[in-house]
């Protein structure tokens, strides 16, 4: 029989590779879905036929345990969240809600669906559980690279929230016994990130100056410094640490780090363009506090999970420019993807 998983976040980037991934190595896809006209819901069908869909938001309890119930998951990946750094300053406490007390929520579902009560579980059949950690974490960084160990001090509200879900996916582990693993992701990206995020508002921004759609792009600091990989590379990573014999919580990154300008650069010299007659410095995009420099060590994934990435920076930018081009060039709506390499 084949297993099951259950995707919460499948509309998302993230969500769309791993179910792509998870549907490559035979299993059967669950993805829980939102809302009453959800686009991307109706995006997600038009592109992944196999996936199956159980309705349910993490902002509600008594949703989560009946998706548990109805799907029987084997593995749950918990990638649904307010994702977008500078939304969190607007809207905190939906934030803290969704990004931090989701975590809870669906921790709790696959607790009570498992009929987990004691301190230490029963390991035998029980459901595995991902949460999606991240880089923002960090924030401030006291040291570079950084690992598993490098201690917290995020800078803006979902920073925090996602600092919550992971301290508290820690203590599922230790407090009941649950299979459950956080992935400390750095940013990752693709042909198919939201418009709002740096990589793509500049791949796209490039596609649109040199079709003639526009004439300049307006960006907040170009100072800060990413760890930018491919989105594709990092949900095997996903998958692999639910396959380890032992949970435990992994850094996945490249280890190269570059600034927004660099980005930039690859970006408008990928579509042959020369970036400095077209970009312009925006003070108002500019964040109330900002993480300035993120430089993974992937040391323990590669050494436990034998996990590499397969492209360079230079690659991935190069991929989303020439994405974007044909996706404008033939009257494809970023906002829809209807296009999606
Ligand atoms: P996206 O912003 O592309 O996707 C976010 C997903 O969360 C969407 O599917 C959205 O669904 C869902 N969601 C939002 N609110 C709720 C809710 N109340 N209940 C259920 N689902 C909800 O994110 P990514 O795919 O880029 O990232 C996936 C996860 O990994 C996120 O948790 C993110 O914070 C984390 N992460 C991402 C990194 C990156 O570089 N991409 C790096 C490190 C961590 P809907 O369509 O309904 O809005
Ligand atoms: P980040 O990604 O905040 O790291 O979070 P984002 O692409 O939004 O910003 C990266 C860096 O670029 C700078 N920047 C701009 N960013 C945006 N969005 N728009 C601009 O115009 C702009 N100009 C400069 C930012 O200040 C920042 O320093 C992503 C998300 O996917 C999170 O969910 C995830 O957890 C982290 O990556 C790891």
């Amino acid at each position: 029989m084949s297993r099951r998983a259950l995707i919460t976040g499948i509309t998302g980037q993230d969500g769309l590779y791993l179910a792509e991934h998870l549907l490559s190595e035979g299993y059967e896809v669950w993805g829980l879905v939102r809302g009453q006209a959800n686009p991307r819901v109706s995006r997600l069908r038009r592109l992944l036929h196999d996936v199956r869909l159980v309705r349910g938001d993490l902002l509600d309890q008594g949703s989560l345990i009946s998706a548990v119930e109805k799907v029987q998951p084997d593995e749950v990946y918990n990638l649904g969240a307010i994702s977008f750094v500078p939304m969190s300053w607007e809207q905190a406490e939906l934030t803290a809600e969704v990004t931090g007390m989701g975590v809870l929520r669906m921790l709790e579902a696959i607790r009570v669906c498992s009929g987990i009560t004691s301190a230490r579980a029963d390991a035998h059949g029980q459901i595995r559980f991902y949460q999606a950690s991240s880089s923002e974490m960090f924030g401030q960084v006291r040291e570079t690279p950084q690992t598993e160990r490098t201690p917290f001090h995020p800078r803006s509200p979902y920073g925090v929230a996602k600092a919550y879900g992971h301290f508290l996916t820690q203590n599922y582990r230790e407090s009941y016994g649950m299979f459950a693993v956080s992935g400390i992701l750095f940013n990752h990206e693709s042909p198919r990130r939201g418009a709002e995020f740096v990589t793509r508002k500049i791949t796209l921004g490039a596609a649109r100056i040199k079709l003639g759609l526009a004439r300049e792009l307006r960006l907040g600091n170009l100072e800060a410094r990413r760890d930018w990989g491919y989105a594709g590379d990092y949900v095997r990573a996903m998958h692999m640490m639910l396959q380890t014999p032992t949970p435990e919580d992994y850094v996945i990154g490249t280890g190269r780090t570059h600034t927004v300008r660099e980005l930039v650069e690859a970006a408008f010299t990928a579509a042959g363009l020369n970036w400095e007659h077209h970009v312009i410095c925006d003070q108002s995009l500019h964040r109330p506090a900002e993480v300035d420099l993120l430089c993974a060590d992937p040391k323990k994934a590669r050494t436990q999970l034998r996990w590499e990435p397969s492209l360079t920076f230079e690659e991935l930018i190069a991929m989303m420019v020439e994405s974007d081009l044909n996706l404008l060039a033939n009257g494809g709506d970023p906002d829809q993807d209807s296009s999606w390499p």
